[in-house]
């Protein structure tokens, strides 16, 4: 029997940073546990990263490159699968130009350093990520306004927490990790929520605000509106600290309660008592959330809760919303490249300089791509490498996705399963886990620290994505700007802190000491050193320059025709703990927890269609239908159906696996006409459907 060796490293199941014990016994992990010295996770972990062994040792995990060929799926080498996706990627500069390539990622996975460094040597400014309407459209609204994107500071002992559009002992998000939140809320703060649905915090807050689905900036209006005529606002900070104050205030006086009520479907009495519980509870925090995002109000929902922060005077103020001090590493932008994609490539990104915050941040919209791809112009994308995304089933309008991805004369994936939209391609690469992988993790998080993982396994012919984008680089043209080894390229990141990646490793973890109220000596990082709740930029970019509420596109409001058919509000995008988007529904553990899709709707709305709790129903809306299975639930408004996203079936046949059954993107929309108009978001989260009962089911 082998002695079992224990590793400590640091989880990427998520977004990451849980500190890790593995268990390691004749090269296999035998199981994984919480850090209790590591300060992110502090011990704890979720169901997700305790499945990693499930993961990284099922069945139907890819372990070696592979190519598509007449008879299905064959097993190539590591040389023959790179060297066929350099020669194809090189015919298509030849051809048509790099920027006729896009290169894809999902969500913030710790690689996006090494992706972009490829892409922008590569030449293409189409890098297709989620940012547009997730996290980086929160850092692109608050550079603008404040210079940097806002982190709660939990250890700050924060006295008051408002819980905006957000999940943290679910979801557990970028920088946030739910046991902090936890921890924080359990020393006595007051809590606040603010959320259609009345979850596990709502239930417990002193005051949840029932919103409807998508009209966040109407309420931050009415909040503002009631700091403002109760004076409860911090007048020293106001006067020395924020750009266009009287601007602001005609504009904020525009919402009165009464109208913010009839938008957001909030008492008017709540709103004044929650926004009088935020304002008069020092320090305070907001802890935010992606629903605000996702929709055509994204930017201005950002700046609106980064003002409530400002005018409170909690922004950077100890148990507040605080800029965390970076640790001495190098930053993602400089590793990535950025400043090297010619001038002359920018110019051509898809979608050119429609959205002129996205632009700044170096974002297109997906519907840019497909369009490009489905019609050639403005001109012809005509080949992907996607890493770590499974665009069929989390991009909106799933059908033209498929469409879309099914067009490419050739596409690579690199995943660990055979994805619909991995099935779509012509080249798979198999990607390491974070078990199998040394890395500087949460390199791209604003928290103030980075984690060591560690190698703790090697799997099959498993590469993690870092040395694939190094290794397809140097076949490329792009040597003398990749390093010998990845180790080269990991202390190269780490070289500003004057330690190697073993040095690191040994060590854990880094972290710079926080500073806050760093503004009184340098100011903000905007154009006018100020808090710009009028934005210079946006005047500069010809958008208005102060917050607005806009109507959602397809509302019952905006649009009561279409309302009569589909007379819902679809709430779309629920997560569950156990699930990370479209992945983890063939790991066992998980999948025996929840094991089907679920629509949540109010016992009234069942009763009136027919339903019963437990069965299946089809949820409609212009664009599709599909099917998932009813849960009761009197915590969410009778006009309201909230569904998770995510799904599709492993097990169902190849090559589809179910995409179009039940994954909730079948039914959203991805019209321009919908998006924020200066990030370009699409509308992920609301729109008009109906419901029915599934018969014989
Ligand atoms: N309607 C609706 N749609 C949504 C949302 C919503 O709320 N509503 N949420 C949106 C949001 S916020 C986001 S960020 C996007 C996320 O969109 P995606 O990032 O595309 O979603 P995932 O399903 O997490 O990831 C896709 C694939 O990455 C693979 N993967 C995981 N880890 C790794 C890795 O380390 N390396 C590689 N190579 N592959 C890996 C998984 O196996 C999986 O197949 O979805 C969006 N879609
Ligand atoms: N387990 C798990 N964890 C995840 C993910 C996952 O898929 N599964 N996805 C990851 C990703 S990429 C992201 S971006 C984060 C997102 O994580 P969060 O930012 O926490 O977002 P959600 O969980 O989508 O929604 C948070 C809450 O907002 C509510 N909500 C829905 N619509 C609205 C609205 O219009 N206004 C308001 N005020 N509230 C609304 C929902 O009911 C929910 O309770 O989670 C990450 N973590
Ligand atoms: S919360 Fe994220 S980082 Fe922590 S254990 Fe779960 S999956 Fe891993
Ligand atoms: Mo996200």
């Amino acid at each position: 029997m082998g002695e079992t060796k224990q590793i400590r490293t640091s989880c990427r199941g998520c977004h990451g940073g849980c500190g890790v014990i593995a268990h390691v016994k004749e090269g296999r992990v035998t199981k994984v546990e919480g850090d209790s010295e590591a300060p992110i996770g502090r011990g704890t972990m979720c169901s997700k990263g305790l499945a990693v062994t499930q993961l990284a040792y099922h069945p139907d995990r890819i372990l070696y490159p592979m190519e598509k060929t007449d008879s299905g799926w064959e097993r190539i080498s590591w040389d023959q699968a790179l060297d066929t996706i350099a020669d194809r990627f090189r015919g298509v500069v030849e051809e048509h130009g790099a920027e006729s390539i896009v290169v894809g990622q999902g969500t913030g996975r710790d690689y996006e350093s090494f992706l972009y460094r490829f892409a922008n040597l590569l030449g293409t400014p189409n890098v297709l990520t989620a940012g547009h309407m997730c996290y980086v459209s929160r850092v692109g609204a608050t550079l603008i306004t404040c210079g940097n994107l806002p982190v709660s500071d939990f250890e700050g002992e924060p006295k008051c927490l408002v819980v905006w559009a957000n999940n943290p002992l679910w979801a557990n998000p970028d920088e946030y990790k739910g046991v902090d939140f936890w921890a924080a809320y359990q020393k006595g703060t007051r809590l606040i929520v603010i959320d259609p649905r009345e979850g596990f915090l709502a239930k417990r807050a002193e005051l949840w605000l029932q919103l409807r689905p998508g009209t966040d900036a109407a309420l931050a209006l009415g909040f503002l509106n009631v700091i403002l005529e109760e004076g409860l606002y911090d007048e020293e900070f106001v006067e020395r600290y924020v750009h266009g104050w009287e601007a602001f205030v005609d504009r904020v006086e525009e919402y009165p309660l009464g109208k913010v009520e009839e938008i957001t479907w909030v008492d008017k009495g709540l709103i004044r008592e929650a926004a009088r519980v935020y304002a008069t509870t020092k320090p305070a925090c907001i802890q935010w959330g992606v629903p605000i995002e996702q929709t055509i109000n994204c930017t201005d929902s950002n700046r609106l809760l980064t003002a409530l922060m400002a005018i409170t005077g909690n922004l950077d103020a100890p148990g507040g919303n605080v800029f965390f001090v970076p640790p001495p590493v190098r930053v993602v932008s400089e590793f990535g490249l950025h400043r090297d994609l010619p001038k002359e490539q920018r110019a051509k990104r898809l979608g050119g300089d429609q959205y002129k915050l996205a632009s700044r941040v170096a974002l297109v919209t997906p519907k840019a791509v497909w369009d490009a791809i489905l019609t050639g112009e403005p001109y012809p994308v005509v080949a992907g490498l996607l890493c770590g995304t499974n665009p069929v089933v989390t991009r909106a309008n799933a059908k033209e996705v498929h469409a879309a991805l099914s067009k490419l004369e050739f596409l690579a994936v690199i995943d660990f399963f055979l994805t619909p939209t991995a099935e779509l391609a012509d080249i798979f690469l198999p990607a390491a886990t974070w078990l199998e992988q040394d890395y500087v993790g949460d390199f791209w998080k604003r928290h103030g620290y980075v984690m060591a993982r560690q190698k703790v396994v090697e799997i099959g012919e498993c590469w993690q994505d870092h040395k694939i984008f190094q290794e397809l680089g140097k076949r490329m043209g792009q040597e003398e700007h990749w390093w010998a080894t990845l180790e080269d390229a990991l202390n190269y990141m780490l070289e500003p802190s004057g330690m190697d990646f073993r040095e690191f490793v040994r060590g854990g973890y880094l972290k710079s000491e926080m500073r806050y109220q760093k503004y009184e000596e340098k100011g903000f990082s905007t154009p006018t050193g100020k808090v710009e709740l009028y934005s210079t930029l946006l005047e500069k970019w010809g958008y208005d320059p102060l917050p607005q509420y806009r109507e959602i596109p397809e509302s019952p409001v905006s649009r009561p025709d279409l309302a009569e058919q589909y007379p819902y509000i679809l709430n779309a995008g629920l997560r569950t703990p156990v699930f990370f988007h479209s992945e983890h529904r063939m790991i066992p553990w998980l999948r025996e927890i929840r094991p089907d899709p679920l629509v949540e709707i109010h016992p009234a709305t069942a009763k009136r269609h027919g339903i019963e709790d437990g069965q299946w129903a089809y949820i409609e809306s212009p664009r599709g239908r599909i099917k998932q299975r009813v849960k009761l639930n009197s915590g969410i408004d009778p006009r309201v159906v909230v569904a998770e996203h995510g799904w599709w079936y492993l097990e169902a046949e190849a090559p589809d696996h179910g995409w179009d059954v039940s994954n909730v993107n079948v039914l959203t929309d991805n019209d321009p006409a919908g998006y924020d108009p200066a990030m370009g978001s699409t509308n992920l989260r609301v729109l008009l459907c109906s419901i029915s009962p599934c018969q014989n089911e």
